[in-house]
C-alpha cells in the first residue's frame, strides 16, 4: 500500500465519527487532485454488517478527511465527472462504485434468503426513511450521496429478479440483457434514423427476418417496429387494420369512416379497448366474444358477434385474437379463428405478447398453430424470453403497410437525398419520433443463448408451472380455477382456509372465498418474502394467479410459495 494511503486509512480508523464501525476501508487505486486547490482528495468505501439481515452492503460513503486550504471539507460533485478536465479517475471511481452497488443487488436479488421486498407504503417514502429523502433541492448533492440514493432507491424497491418474485409477466434478471441495455444506454442514441443508430437500426432487421421465420411468414412477406410495451404494440395493430381498410383516414379523418366495430375475447387484454378508444373508434364499439371454461375465444360465438355488429349497422374490421391471455394464459383457437377473419374479410391480429415466447419451444410452438395466418402479431420479448424491459414489437405481414399509415415525411429528419439507402431511415414507420434502443439487448442475449437457450428457458417455466399444477391437484387445501392442465405457465387457484372449505358452495362462501387472496397477499407483501398476484374473473371471486418467467425459480420455490401462503392463511384464519 502506498504510504500516502496508509496514513489516510489510518487516520480514518482513527476518527471518532467517521468510521467506528467500518469493518473494511477500501482506498482507491490512486490519488485525485482537486481542481481548485490542488490537494489530494479520496473517497473510502465505508463497509459495515447490516446486523439486521447479516449481509455487508454499503452504509454510507464517507469523505476524505483532507481539507481544502480554505478548510472545506472536499466533496465530489457531478461537476467533477467527465466532461470535466481530468475527470477520468472520478467517473472511473463513482462508475465502479454504481456497479458494486448494482453486483451486491444483484447477488442479494438471487438469495433465497433474501426479502423480495421491504414494503412501506406511500406516505412512508414520501415522508423520507433513514436518510433516503425523495424530495429535490435547489443545492446539488454530492457524488457519494448519490451513490446512497441509487442504493436505497434499489432497496426500498421491489427485487423481480428474485426467484420468489411470482407476481408479473416480466420477471428475472438476464445478465446479458443487462450489459445490452448498459450498452444502448452509453450509445445513448435514438433509432430513427440510420444516420445516428446504424448499427442497432440493421440488428432490429435481423432480427425482424429471425422472428418472421419463427411465425412461418415468407421472406418476401413481414415488418416491424419496436415500441414500448403491448399495449402500444396492439394500439399499432388497430392502427395498420384501419389504415389497409380505410386509408383517407390518414388524412381525411373520422369523417372518412363508416361506425366501427372490432373484436376481441372477453378473456383479452385491455389494451384492445383502450386502442379503439385512443383512435377515436370508442371502446363501446369493441365486441367482446365470449370464451370457454378455460378462457378460449369460442369460434362460433365470434361468428356470431360478426354478426351482431352487422346488424347493427357497424362495419366489423378486426378481430384480435390471444396466444396467452393475461390471467389464464389461455390461447384462443387461431386456425378458427383466422378461417373465420378470412371468410369476413377482416384483419387478424394475434396478441402474442405472452405467448409468443412459445413459438421458440418445439415442445410448445404446436399450441400457436396458424399463427402465420394473422395480418398482425404482439410478442412481447420482454415477457417469456426474459429480456429486461422493455422490448415489444409489432410484426405485420404485409411490407409496406407500416410505412404507409404512419409516413409524414419530416424533411428535418428523413432527408429523401441522403448519400446512403434511406429505406434504412425507419423512423417514420413509428407513431413516435424519437424511440429507445430496445434491439441491442435482445440481439445481444440472442448472440449469447442461441434460439436453443430461448428453448430451454421456455421449456423451463412451463415445467415448473407443471409442478405447481400438480401440486396444487394433489391439495385439499387448494383449489384450481379450472381443472385441466394450463397451456402457458399461468396457474390459477384459490386457497381454501378451513373456515371456507367447510362451507356449502354458494354466495356466502364466495363472499368469504374473495377475500382470502387480498389478505394473504397484504400480509406477504408486509412480510415480503415472495409475491404473488390474485384477481377476480369474470364470475370467479379473487383468486390467486402464479405465472413463470424467470429461469431463476426452481421447484424448490414453487414448494416455498405453497409453503407460505398456507402459513399465512393458517396465521390469518386460525
Ligand atoms: N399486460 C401486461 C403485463 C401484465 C402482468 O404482468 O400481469
Amino acid at each position: 500500500m502506498h504510504g500516502w494511503i496508509f496514513d489516510i486509512c489510518e487516520m480514518i480508523q482513527n476518527h471518532p465519527r467517521l468510521h467506528r464501525d467500518a469493518t473494511r476501508i477500501i482506498p482507491p487505486p490512486s490519488p485525485m487532485l482537486c481542481g481548485c486547490c490542488g490537494v489530494v482528495r479520496c473517497m473510502f468505501l465505508h463497509l459495515s454488517a447490516d446486523r439486521s439481515s447479516k449481509h455487508l452492503e454499503y452504509s454510507k460513503w464517507k469523505r476524505s478527511p483532507y481539507k481544502h486550504q480554505s478548510n472545506v471539507i472536499c466533496s465530489f460533485l457531478r461537476l467533477d465527472l467527465l466532461p470535466a478536465k481530468n475527470g477520468e479517475e472520478v467517473t472511473k471511481h463513482f462508475l465502479q462504485e454504481l456497479l458494486n452497488i448494482l453486483l451486491a443487488y444483484i447477488s442479494k436479488s438471487l438469495n433465497r434468503s433474501s426479502k423480495v421486498l421491504d414494503f412501506h407504503h406511500p406516505h412512508q417514502l414520501k415522508e423520507g426513511l433513514e436518510g433516503f429523502s425523495l424530495e429535490l433541492q435547489d443545492q446539488p448533492d454530492n457524488l457519494e450521496q448519490l451513490l446512497v440514493d441509487c442504493q436505497d432507491t434499489l432497496k426500498y424497491g421491489v427485487k423481480t429478479a428474485h426467484p420468489c418474485f411470482f407476481n408479473q409477466l416480466s420477471t428475472g434478471l438476464d445478465i446479458i440483457g443487462l450489459a445490452g441495455e448498459w450498452v444502448t444506454s452509453t450509445a445513448n442514441t435514438n433509432i430513427f434514423t440510420y444516420e445516428i443508430a446504424p448499427v442497432f437500426i440493421l440488428m432490429e432487421d435481423i432480427i425482424f427476418k429471425k422472428m418472421h421465420s419463427i411465425i412461418g411468414w415468407s421472406e418476401k412477406e413481414g415488418d416491424g417496429i419496436f415500441c414500448p410495451g403491448g399495449t402500444m404494440s396492439n394500439l399499432y395493430s388497430v392502427l395498420l387494420a384501419r389504415y389497409h381498410f380505410f386509408p383517407r383516414v390518414k388524412t381525411a379523418g373520422m369523417l372518412a369512416l363508416p361506425p366501427l366495430a372490432l373484436l376481441t375475447s372477453t378473456h383479452s387484454h385491455f389494451s384492445i379497448k383502450k386502442s379503439a378508444a385512443v383512435l377515436g373508434i370508442g371502446s363501446e364499439s369493441v365486441f367482446l366474444v365470449k370464451c370457454d371454461e378455460r378462457g378460449k375465444m369460442i369460434p362460433k360465438e365470434l361468428e356470431s358477434s360478426i354478426r351482431t355488429a352487422k346488424s347493427k349497422g357497424l362495419v366489423p374490421f378486426y378481430v384480435n385474437a390471444t396466444a396467452g391471455t393475461t390471467v389464464y394464459g389461455a390461447i384462443d383457437p387461431l386456425n378458427d379463428i383466422a378461417d373465420i377473419c378470412e371468410r369476413f374479410g377482416l384483419w387478424m391480429h394475434v396478441d402474442a405478447a405472452w405467448g409468443g415466447g412459445l413459438l421458440l419451444s418445439k415442445r410448445h410452438r404446436m399450441k400457436l398453430q396458424g399463427i402465420d395466418r394473422a395480418s398482425s402479431i404482439t410478442w412481447n420479448p420482454h415477457k417469456m424470453m426474459g429480456v429486461p424491459l422493455q422490448c415489444s414489437v409489432i410484426l405485420v405481414q404485409k411490407k409496406g403497410l407500416l410505412q404507409e399509415c404512419n409516413q409524414l415525411c419530416a424533411e428535418y429528419l428523413f432527408q429523401p437525398d441522403k448519400h446512403y439507402d434511406v429505406s434504412y431511415d425507419t423512423g417514420d414507420k413509428s407513431i413516435q419520433c424519437g424511440r429507445h434502443v430496445d434491439i441491442f439487448k435482445l440481439w445481444l442475449m440472442w448472440k449469447a443463448k442461441g434460439s436453443e437457450g430461448f428453448e430451454s428457458q421456455v421449456n423451463h417455466c412451463l415445467e415448473n408451472a407443471e409442478y405447481l399444477y400438480y401440486k396444487l391437484k394433489s391439495r385439499k387445501d387448494f383449489q384450481l380455477v379450472f381443472q385441466s392442465q394450463p397451456e402457458h405457465s399461468n396457474v390459477c387457484f384459490w386457497y381454501l382456509p378451513t373456515s371456507v372449505r367447510n362451507m356449502p358452495p354458494g354466495p356466502e362462501r364466495d363472499r368469504e372465498l374473495h377475500m382470502v387472496a387480498p389478505k394473504i397477499k397484504a400480509k406477504m407483501m408486509e412480510e415480503g418474502m415472495t409475491m404473488i398476484g390474485y384477481q377476480p374473473l369474470g364470475d370467479k371471486v379473487n383468486f390467486f394467479r402464479c405465472v413463470f418467467s424467470n429461469p431463476a425459480t426452481q421447484k424448490e420455490d414453487v414448494d416455498f410459495l405453497l409453503d407460505e401462503i398456507t402459513r399465512l392463511g393458517r396465521e390469518l384464519y386460525s
